[in-house]
This record gives structure tokens, C-alpha cells and sequence, in this order.
């Protein structure tokens, strides 16, 4: 990033892959909306991440609304923040082509979130997951964008678009034409993990309902999963080194230090040497406390279709105009006709 030149933009996206839950919200979601005052953002549904793994296609267009109504829901604002989907914009594809031309096969052999996904039967995975992260470098480099707001789990992803920045800056004597975009990852919340296994990420494709907090349950479903978390039979220590050794346990500790904006350090020192007979409780009332009204307001705009298609139209707009250009650009460089 040292010598680009061009302005500061922020680019990330959610996969339309299932319910919006609160992995998302802390590690992703919360960082948009702060980060939409002081910065040019551009937020995506990645419906085409999205059918790396087979989606029906009615459910998709649904679960697209969902991710995007979660995005207005929690507060980024479409009039500050540029709202749309990734399928709207032509231009992540044709860059994807020609990053496919740049990135390595070695280096996607490496990608430890393919592995995870693709199982034991990885000759039965899609071309498409296999070539994920290259799609995700021409979603953010599409924009020349220079910070990605996400979760821990996509650190390595946000490595290879960097090293796929370098290497076409290089290979085509443009220095600096793309910026190494850098994550934002620090902070609490970065990686929420299962309510059910506390080495486990929280995640939209588990098959245990209860291992996730969705931002569309409500106050009584929230209390029962958090009541129903896996723990031990520990009080809760009194200083965060007391969490070693106890995944369930320092996971929602550092649920209820992400969303009370607090650290394990304060948090334990109120509840320490308590058990989860209490804090679990008041663990409950402060998730219910700030997601539920977030709920509520994802319900409302998800019964309003024509309103959360428009959005995304007129932001997929606006993001082509910015998009379009850069796309030009790198044709020109590649050598192709224009
Ligand atoms: N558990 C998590 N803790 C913190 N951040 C998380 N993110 C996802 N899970 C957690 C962040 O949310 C953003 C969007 O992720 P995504 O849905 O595009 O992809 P994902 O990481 O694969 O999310 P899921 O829920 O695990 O989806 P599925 O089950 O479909 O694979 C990213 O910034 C991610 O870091």
C-alpha cells in the first residue's frame, strides 16, 4: 500500500449461503457501519460465492434479500455506503477471468478454507470453490479498494489478493497500479465460534440450529440457545489466562465482551468466579438487548421486496460506474483489444 497513490476505498461481502448470524454481524457487519462515515465503502451480497456450493434458486434471490436487508437492518445506509449485489456487476467476473491467469496453483493448494469446505471428497467439490479466493480479489481489486473489513477466518484469503495485486503490478511493469489492500480483522468479535463446539467458527451452514445466534431470532429462541451452550463445570475465572483450555467458555465471554464493547478483562472481572447458571442469563438480556431490535427491523425490510431490490439495482449502478473504468484499464494493460 505505501506507494499507491489512488483514494481509500472499503469493499466486503456476505454470501447469500444461508441465515445472517452474529459471527457475521461481530466479525463483518459492525465494522461496516462504522467504517461508512469516514470512508468510500462498498458492500456486496456474493451471490456468486454463494453457488461455489449448491444454492436452489429460488432460495437464493431469497436469502440475497436476507443479506441485504441485515446490512440496512444493523445500519449501513444506501445512501452512504454503496449497497448491491455481486451478479449486478459484470465487471468482478471479467477481472476474476484474468486474475485466474495471474494467481498460482500453488498458491490456491495452500487455501485452508477450501480444504474445510471441499471435505475428504474434494474431487467432487466445484471448480468454483476451488477458485473462490480469486474471485475475491477481483471482487476487491475491482474497486482498487484498499481495506476489507472481515472475520478472522478470511485472513488468508485477503493474503492471496494481495499477492495477486503484487504479482500483476509486477508481471505488467504497473507499479502501484493495484493497491495490496489491507484487512481490518483486529477487535472483538472476529471470530465468534459455535455455541456448540468451542473450536468451531459459528456458521451459517452448520447443521446444528442451536450452534447459532441468527440476527432474525428472537428474544425467546436467543435465551434458549445461549441457555442450551455447551460449557463446563467451571465458575467463570476471574482474569482471561483463566480461559485457557476452555473454548465454550471464553466464547461467550468474548461474545458478551464484542457486544458490550468491553474486554474478557472487564468482563471477567464483574463475573468472575461465578457460574453459567448466572452469567449465562445475563449473557442472554444483553444479546437480546441488541440484536432483537435488529431482528425486527430485518423482518420489516424483508417484507418489503421492491424496496431491497431497488437498493441493490441502484447500487449495483453506482458500483459499475466505479468498476467499469478499472476493468478498462486492465484490459488495456493485458493487451486485449478495446
Ligand atoms: N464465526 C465468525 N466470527 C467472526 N466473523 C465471521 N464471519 C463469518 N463467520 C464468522 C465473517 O463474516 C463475513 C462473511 O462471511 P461469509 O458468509 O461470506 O463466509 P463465511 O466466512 O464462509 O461465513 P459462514 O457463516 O461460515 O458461511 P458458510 O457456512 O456459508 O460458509 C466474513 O467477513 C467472515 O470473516
Amino acid at each position: 500500500m505505501a506507494d499507491y497513490q489512488g483514494p481509500e476505498r472499503v469493499l466486503s461481502g456476505i454470501q447469500p449461503s444461508g441465515g445472517m448470524h452474529l459471527g457475521n454481524y461481530l466479525g463483518a457487519i459492525r465494522k461496516f457501519v462504522d467504517l461508512q462515515d469516514r470512508h468510500d465503502c462498498f458492500y456486496c451480497v456474493v451471490d456468486m460465492h454463494a453457488i461455489t456450493v449448491w444454492q436452489a434458486p429460488a432460495k437464493l434471490k431469497a436469502q440475497t434479500r436476507h443479506i441485504a436487508a441485515s446490512y440496512l437492518a444493523a445500519g449501513v445506509d444506501p445512501a452512504r455506503a454503496v449497497v448491491f449485489h455481486q451478479s449486478g456487476v459484470r465487471a468482478h467476473a471479467e477481472l476474476a477471468w484474468i486474475f485466474n491467469c495471474v494467481a498460482r496453483l500453488g498458491w490456491l493448494d495452500r487455501m485452508t478454507q477450501f480444504k474445510d469446505k471441499a471435505g475428504k471428497d474434494k474431487e467432487r467439490a466445484s471448480v468454483g470453490l476451488y477458485t473462490y479466493p480469486v474471485l475475491q480479489a477481483a471482487d476487491i481489486l475491482v474497486y482498487k479498494a484498499t481495506h476489507v473489513p472481515v472475520g478472522e477466518d478470511q485472513k488468508q484469503h485477503l493474503e492471496l489478493s494481495r499477492d495477486v495485486a503484487g504479482k500483476f503490478n509486477h508481471d505488467y511493469e504497473v507499479p502501484n497500479f493495484f493497491p495490496l489492500p489491507e484487512p481490518l480483522i483486529k477487535g472483538a468479535g472476529a471470530r465468534v465460534m459455535s455455541l456448540r463446539d468451542g473450536t468451531a467458527k459459528m456458521s451459517k451452514s452448520d447443521s446444528s440450529e442451536n450452534a447459532c445466534i441468527f440476527l432474525n431470532d428472537d428474544a425467546d429462541a436467543i435465551a434458549r440457545k445461549i441457555k442450551k451452550a455447551k460449557t463446563d463445570p467451571e465458575p467463570l475465572p476471574s482474569e482471561p489466562a483463566g480461559l485457557e483450555g476452555r473454548p465454550e467458555a471464553a466464547n461467550l465471554v468474548g461474545i458478551y465482551a464484542a457486544l458490550a464493547k468491553k474486554t474478557d478483562a472487564e468482563v471477567l472481572a464483574e463475573y468472575g468466579g461465578q457460574g453459567f447458571g448466572v452469567f449465562k442469563p445475563a449473557l442472554a438480556d444483553l444479546v437480546v438487548d441488541k440484536i432483537a431490535p435488529i431482528g425486527d427491523e430485518l423482518r420489516r425490510l424483508e417484507a418489503d421486496e421492491a424496496y431491497l431490490d431497488a437498493v441493490l439495482r441502484e447500487g449495483a449502478a453506482k458500483a459499475a460506474a466505479v468498476a467499469d473504468p478499472i476493468v478498462a484499464d486492465v484490459k488495456e494493460i493485458v493487451g486485449f483489444l478495446v
